[in-house]
């Protein structure tokens, strides 16, 4: 084989959301939403995740009453939202089809639950995505990635609350109403297992709430609701608009057991199918018995409405969206093991895998793993909506940054990927980089962990210019993209220094 070949409307893209580039927090009408309550906290640990993600009833009263940016870092974001026409024109000239982003719903309802949207809101995201489309690029848009409005957990403990389901419904249908003619793929809730890791930035939970409810069982009707209403808004789609794509989404981090021992076997097993189970139910349109008897055993009681099994019956998504960065090990008895970290989750060391500064485990073959153990399981579509290296880039005196670190990532993944679709016979709709610009990052509300193809001048302090600057690995990407369906092999095994920004084009 001397070139991968895949389908001609294959979407090359970037991925990023609105919480962490666009700043303007509070601008033109935007209300608070549960991004505006992280910060940059210097003394945490952000690898411990427990405490990284868990946040407390006064410290969202501080954010609140503190209305500065600095150290607020996804208040700022890299001001995205005054700065899009450029960014979208510099990610364009990578000659990308895909980019996906997210709709602030605080930006579109303020306080969630308002009358009215805020129109200021919905003619921004429609310039959004009409600059998009001046340059043919497909959205792909998420309708909540990690920033519902603050106003519905004050007031009514987030997705906790049945009536949230009802104020998304009418967000998405909203949006999806305004945008439709520009926006053919959509993603209900970005990583919707991921509640069960971080259920404040996931879903507005903050546990100090709920002194008389099993803090558990919040989170799984929290979790129920968000399946109601994803799963309505699906059937809503497909009814008013059927050539609307709408997808599910979950986190892929792959879990390998630690040795051959079968205990180990099944251990991995079953922590994989804690995440399949949210796709399972997505796809499938019911509970799988396992998690159901799993429910019972740990006496975790969901409160369900009579249509509620219906809704989600007829509300099955059409694609299966999943992020992938790394893999761990796991073991059914991990005493004296050494700990490794993936995202926001932690796991046993993997002897045969190099790591990232923020201990992810390097794994391109876990990404092909992931393809093939997905596709095996729904035989739908699949969508790889974020892979990407987070690292501390430096930008040298000349405006230059050789991330050679990161291209070799993406180019080892993307090997697998196309690989993959050409041997494994995936069915593969499309694959978007994690990372436009840089950005702030989810876990650790810091830009210090740069994502991006173009760095942006600015620092954990949000000191700086703001100023963006192309990274080798933009021309990498660029360079990768000009070959369109039919890649030579050949392009892989060029030398990383042939990208340097000095010769590229
Ligand atoms: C995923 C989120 C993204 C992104 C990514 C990287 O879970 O969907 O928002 O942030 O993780 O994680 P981090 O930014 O914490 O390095």
């Amino acid at each position: 084989m001397k070139s991968y070949q895949i389908n001609p409307d294959f979407l090359w893209g970037v991925a990023t959301s609105a919480n962490q580039v666009e700043g303007g927090w509070n601008e033109d009408g935007k209300g608070m939403s549960i991004a505006d309550c992280l910060r940059y906290r210097p003394e945490l640990d952000v690898t411990n995740y427990k405490v990284a993600n868990t946040i407390t009833s006064k410290q969202v009263e501080e954010a609140v009453s503190d209305l500065s940016t600095k150290r607020w870092g996804k208040r700022h974001g890299v001001d995205f939202y005054h700065n899009y026409r450029d960014d979208i024109k510099q990610l364009a000239a990578m000659g990308i089809s895909a980019f996906r982003f997210s709709i602030s719903w605080a930006r579109i309802f303020p306080n969630g639950d308002d009358e009215e949207p805020n129109q200021a809101g919905l003619d921004y995201y429609l310039d959004v995505v009409k600059e998009m489309k001046k340059y043919n690029i497909e959205p792909i848009m998420t309708l909540s990635h990690y920033e519902i409005p603050l106003n519905l957990v004050l007031n009514y403990d987030a997705w906790y609350d049945r009536r949230v389901i009802g104020f998304f419904e009418k967000f998405a249908k909203t949006v999806i109403d305004y945008l439709h003619g520009y926006v053919k793929y959509w993603i209900p809730i970005n990583e919707i297992d991921s509640i069960i890791r971080h259920p404040f930035s996931s879903a507005g939970l903050i546990e100090d709430r709920f002194p008389r409810e099993n803090f558990k069982n919040v989170i799984y009707q929290a979790m129920h609701n968000q399946f109601v209403a994803s799963a309505r808004i699906v059937k809503y789609c497909h009814e008013t608009y059927p050539d609307i794509k709408i997808g599910c989404m979950i986190t892929s981090t792959m879990v390998y057991p630690y040795n051959s021992d079968p205990r180990n076997i099944l251990r991995t097993t079953e922590l994989m199918r804690s995440v399949y189970a949210f796709s399972d139910i997505q796809i499938r349109g019911k509970y799988p018995k396992y998690l159901l008897n799993k429910l019972k055993e740990e006496d975790i009681e969901i409160k369900k409405q009579p249509d509620d099994d219906e809704d989600i019956k007829d509300g099955t998504a059409d694609f299966i969206a999943f992020s992938y960065y790394s893999s761990v090990c796991t073991a059914y008895d991990t005493t004296g093991l050494q700990v490794t970290k993936a995202n926001r989750i932690n796991g046993v060391y993997n002897k045969y895998l190099p790591e990232s500064e923020w201990g992810w485990q390097i794994d391109p073959i876990g990404l092909r793993v992931s393809l093939i153990t997905l596709y095996d399981r729904y035989q739908k579509p699949l969508f790889i909506v974020e892979n990407g290296l987070g690292a501390s880039d430096v930008l040298t005196s000349d405006h230059k940054v050789h991330d050679d670190y990161r291209i070799s990532y993406l180019r080892d993944h993307i090997q697998e990927m196309l690989t993959s679709v050409m041997e494994d016979g995936i069915e593969l709709m499309g694959y978007c980089m994690w990372g436009t610009t840089d950005m702030i990052s989810a876990s650790s509300n810091k830009i210090s962990k740069r994502y991006g193809l173009i760095y942006v001048d600015l620092d954990d302090e949000g000191n700086g210019s703001y100023k963006r600057y192309r990274k080798d690995s933009y021309y990498w990407y660029k360079a990768l993209l000009s070959f369109g369906n039919k890649i030579p092999l050949s392009f892989f095994d060029r030398p990383l220094e042939n990208f340097d920004t000095s010769t590229a084009s």
